[in-house]
């Protein structure tokens, strides 16, 4: 048996062909007199019609054993059918069961019974049947390859960074332990050690998609213990510069996905906006004014509450950057105002009240470095390889990190964080 055909490709100009497709049993009808079977693949559904007059009896006794959700093969002749699917039908000659779903399934992928997120992350693969489910994984998936081409088309480079790692790298947040040997270790947080030792590196512009782990204590929307980050670092630029690039890369990123999933975005109901400028710059100072002009109580030098981002978002919309952070509140990495080092060259990248990424010119100066390692209460000894990067010759340099799931999050719609990981990890969460 080979495939000929999928669902999509199953037309009415090619009616009085004889075609094999290969798929699921979507729905069964059977009226005694004929016997109604949708298949359904990767681009769509197909029907299958047998009336008794037309099909022998050995194909109908085997269409009667098919069981929903089962993966069968069937060849036969493609006839047009105004109600039917793509206006066709196959009559079926041949019949090849492949793999008998058991019954009762799980939970229903045609949604006749809605289930709730947790039933359907215990059966995910079934979960994934839906059309509303795999468009959101077509959607990121356009979204990665976009943002490759994006880069490459810029001259970054693509690396690989361990996630095995000897230090944290942001503050804030807690690390994950792990027995590595007879040595302590710890899942990594970020690959901004590695990105920013690579700038010493002459190599210029280095972008990862790769996975960040935090032992992130509370359980939110927003928030997973295991996460996908987009991670670029440019030598010879600063906050300035890579705030255009991601402006820049995002703009292409939402384009893309207009033009090639609208498809997808149908089936989510979803629409992107594509802001026609630049996104706008909002400084810290501003937003702790906004803020408070809101009803909301912000200190200056305090992180955003969700109360404050929620305000904020109100008065913004849309994505727009936050920038001039308090040094205090930002990593040991990002560079201080010359003039007043209480503020930083830190920037976040909002939407509405989601934080989508974090950036910043970094400290490239070893001595300024080590105190600011020493400032944050860390002993830069736990940081020798990555401060040796800075001692023979390291450029000025500035990047950022996307939360790729995050931003999977803006391009459909989707309010939980957990609709756009296929395997999700939380607090509660370790399989499948
Ligand atoms: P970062 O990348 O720095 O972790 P983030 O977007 O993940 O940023 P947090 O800084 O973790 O967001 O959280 C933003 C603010 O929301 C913080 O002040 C945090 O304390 C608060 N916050 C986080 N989770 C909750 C929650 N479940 N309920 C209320 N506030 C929360
Ligand atoms: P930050 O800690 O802000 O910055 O992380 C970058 C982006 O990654 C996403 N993100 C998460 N997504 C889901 N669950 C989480 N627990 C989670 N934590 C982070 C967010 C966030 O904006 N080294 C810096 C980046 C840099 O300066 O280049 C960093 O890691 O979208």
């Amino acid at each position: 048996w080979r495939r000929t055909n999928f669902a999509k490709t199953t037309t009415p100009e090619i009616s009085g062909e004889k075609v094999t497709v290969m798929g699921w049993v979507h729905e069964i009808r059977d009226l005694g007199g004929i016997i109604f079977v949708i298949i359904r693949d990767v681009t769509g559904k197909v029907q299958i019609t047998a009336p008794s007059k037309k099909v022998e009896s050995e194909i109908l006794e085997e269409l009667r054993k098919f069981r929903k959700e089962s993966v069968v093969a069937i060849k036969g002749m493609v006839q047009e059918a105004g109600k039917a699917p793509n206006g066709v039908e196959i009559i079926p000659e041949e019949i090849k069961i492949l793999n008998m779903a058991n019954q009762p399934l799980p939970m229903d992928p045609t949604e006749k019974v809605k289930a709730e997120i947790d039933t359907r992350l215990d059966s995910r693969f079934l979960d994934l049947r839906k059309d509303n489910t795999s468009a959101i994984f077509k959607i990121k998936s356009r979204m990665l390859h976009t943002i490759r081409d994006y880069f490459y088309s810029q001259e970054f480079i693509e690396i690989n960074t361990p996630k095995l790692v000897a230090s944290a790298t942001e503050g804030g947040t807690e690390l994950f332990p792990i027995t590595y040997f007879e040595k302590e270790a710890f899942l990594g947080q970020s690959p901004q050690l590695y990105k920013q030792m690579m700038m010493a590196s002459g190599m210029d512009k280095v972008f990862e998609i790769g996975q960040i782990f935090r032992a992130e204590e509370h359980d939110t929307l927003r928030h997973l213990n295991e996460a996908v980050s987009i991670d670029a670092e440019a030598s010879f630029m600063d906050d300035v510069d890579v705030m255009k690039i991601l402006n820049d890369m995002l703009i292409q990123v939402l384009n893309d996905i207009n033009d090639k999933c609208s498809n997808e975005l149908e089936i989510l109901g979803h629409e992107i906006e594509i802001p026609k400028k630049d996104f706008p710059k909002v400084t810290y100072d501003e937003a702790v004014d906004i803020v408070n002009s809101n009803d909301v109580e912000m200190e200056w030098g305090e992180d955003l509450s969700r109360a404050a981002e929620k305000a904020l978002g109100d008065v913004m919309g849309g994505f727009y950057f936050l920038t001039e952070w308090p040094s205090e509140i930002k990593p040991f990495y990002v560079m201080p105002y010359e003039n007043d080092e209480s503020k930083s060259h830190a920037f976040d990248l909002m939407y509405n009240n989601l934080e989508l990424s974090s950036g910043a010119t970094r400290v490239h100066q070893y001595e300024l470095l080590v105190k600011q390692i020493e400032d944050k209460g860390l002993n830069p000894a736990g940081f020798g390889s990555y401060l040796k990067a800075f001692e023979y010759g390291m450029p000025p340099h500035a990047g950022w990190g996307v939360g790729a799931d995050r931003l999977t999050m803006v391009l459909t719609g989707s309010e939980n964080i957990r609709e756009c990981v296929l395997f999700p990890r939380d607090r509660h969460r370790l399989t499948p």
